[in-house]
């Protein structure tokens, strides 16, 4: 459409504008200004080719729909944009979104999504915007809380734990067969969805969202008093758990935002110290149980632990590599202190060392999904994972590492990985793509032709190109600690923390009817716009 076209022309105006950097710039501000080209380059891509679809497939040319069509990667870039400067563009995709169901993004759709990715990308993507920019505050908030309403029809179980995915239409949710036959939630799913509904109570003045959030929490911790790790599987009508012990999927978010609802909340209210010590008692579990130093290299991975105990398997996910971010963050915000603090640091340092020789030591600068640590072998890609999405946990990690320490060797290793993006993913005719397996390839010359996945996911814009650029901007650019600070999302969506008191004041706490009566009460009170 005429409309795209003019869309993507400014686009690449706005970033050719932006120029070379002036001579002598200094080289964070060069590859600050590379990091931000490559966002139009993804950007341009999915406005011409897939403009309002969730992603773009950008070998086909064409925009492909995994989440009930949500504008997953407009919505996902929304504050990438608005950071990086590209305020046209913001205007713009912001328009769409509060279009709403007149042409724009729209919900009411007889369609099954996952009511955690929905949460993460959607309602935090416009939760991020609504922050940045006050302007349009209350019309994204009034999206935020359209879906958010929607997605709340799967909480209604015994304890709260959201179901897994729910129709957006009809409120019907489910849950797949393989988590607990049916009667299970993942804690990733159920402890990932805190930050955004706090923030959306804020929003709105509807006590019930936090309550519906903070009560997962509170059940979590009555049922599993003291525990550190808790497994993957979670039962829906008593919380009884089971299942392996793990920083990668289906858990890892979850401890991530033990540490994030305590900054959320100031570190202080009603609450928030509870979430500082389960997350603490949990990052000391995990560097006891799960990390360990490989014999045959020295490397420092963070294992797995199957049900029931035993033998530390030598597996680590590249989404564990949020972890040293999060470890991070952690001493960086006082949640540690002392002995504790340098524990958490030399383990931080040992991982995202282990997280960057991930890419380094394959042929096409890219890491595979998962690596393992096999018995007196070096660190090896996973069989059947050698595949790369453009995830963002690595340079999530070299961010706040470079953040904690000053270090610049966690810039030069940023680079590294960018330029190996650049060289390997990066489409000509617009947008990134995923590649098929990291171990064949990119050594240009004779070397064999890397074979892309034909997927740019949306994470690649609201996450990896996002901490690409936060690693070579100054750190006021967007402060992640200390005063004036912002609380990312999972998804990387900034948030602000909330003010002293808000939600606590709120009336319309959750009754002794739990989320049903959430739910009628958000049903009377949320008017779809
Ligand atoms: C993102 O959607 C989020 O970072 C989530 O926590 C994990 N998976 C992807 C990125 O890898």
């Amino acid at each position: 459409p005429a409309e795209s076209v003019a869309l993507i022309a400014s686009t690449l105006r706005d970033a050719v504008a932006t120029g070379p950097p002036p001579p002598g710039a200094p080289r964070a501000e060069r590859r600050r200004l590379a990091v931000r080209a490559a966002m139009a380059h993804a950007w341009a891509g999915y406005v011409k080719y897939a403009w309002g679809a969730d992603e773009l497939a950008p070998v086909s040319k064409r925009g492909y729909e995994t989440f009930c069509s949500l504008g997953a990667t407009l919505v996902d870039a929304l504050d990438t944009l608005k950071i990086m400067g590209f305020d046209a563009e913001f205007e713009r995709a912001k328009d769409w979104v509060v279009a709403g169901e007149a042409g724009g993004l729209a919900f009411d759709r007889d369609c099954s999504v996952s009511a955690f990715e929905a949460t993460i990308r959607v309602v935090g993507g416009l939760l991020a915007a609504a922050d940045l920019a006050p302007a349009s505050r209350p019309a994204l908030v009034s999206r935020a809380e359209a879906l958010a309403g929607r997605l709340l029809k799967a909480y209604d179980t015994p304890l709260g734990f959201p179901r897994s995915t729910v129709n957006l239409k009809t409120g019907a949710a489910t849950t797949p067969s393989w988590i607990g036959g049916g009667q299970a939630a993942l804690l990733a799913e159920i402890g990932t969805v805190q930050l955004e509904l706090l923030k959306l109570a804020e929003a709105t003045g509807k006590r019930a969202y936090a309550d519906a959030a903070e009560r997962i929490v509170a059940e979590l911790h009555a049922r599993h008093p003291g525990a550190g790790l808790l497994p993957i599987y979670v039962r829906l009508e008593d919380a009884a758990a089971s299942g392996p012990l793990t920083q990668g999927g289906m858990s890892d978010s979850y401890y991530e935002y033990l540490l994030k609802t305590w900054l959320l909340k100031g570190k202080s209210g009603r609450s928030a110290g509870l979430y500082r010590d389960m997350w603490v008692a949990a990052m000391d579990d995990t560097l006891a149980r799960l990390v360990a130093s490989h014999p045959a290299d020295g490397r420092v991975y963070v294992g797995e632990l199957a049900g029931g105990g035993g033998k530390l398997v030598g597996k680590m996910e590249h989404l564990a590599c949020f972890l040293p971010a999060n470890l991070a963050l952690g001493v960086l915000e006082g949640a540690v202190t002392g002995e504790k603090a340098d524990r958490y640091t030399t383990a931080a340092k040992g991982l995202t060392e282990t997280c960057y020789r991930m890419y380094a030591s394959q042929p096409t600068g890219l890491a595979p999904e998962h690596v393992t640590f096999g018995e007196g072998a070096a660190m090896a890609p996973g069989r059947s994972a050698r595949f790369n999405l453009l995830r963002p946990e690595t340079v999530e990690a070299l961010v706040m590492l470079h953040r904690l320490t000053g270090e610049a060797r966690y810039q030069d290793w940023g680079w590294e990985l960018f330029t190996a993006f650049e060289r390997v993913a990066r489409v000509p005719t617009g947008g990134y793509s995923g590649v098929q397996d990291v171990t064949v390839g990119g050594g240009g010359g004779g070397a064999p032709a890397v074979t892309l996945n034909d997927r740019q996911e949306s994470f690649w814009l609201a996450e990896t190109l996002k901490y690409f650029y936060l690693l070579f901007a100054p750190a006021d650019t967007l402060p992640l600690s200390g005063p004036g600070a912002w609380v990312l999302n999972t998804e990387a969506h900034p948030l602000k923390p909330l003010a002293a008191g808000a939600v606590e004041s709120l009336t319309n706490e959750m009754g002794a009817d739990g989320v049903a009566g959430v739910l009628a009460r958000l049903s009377s009170k949320a008017a779809e716009p």
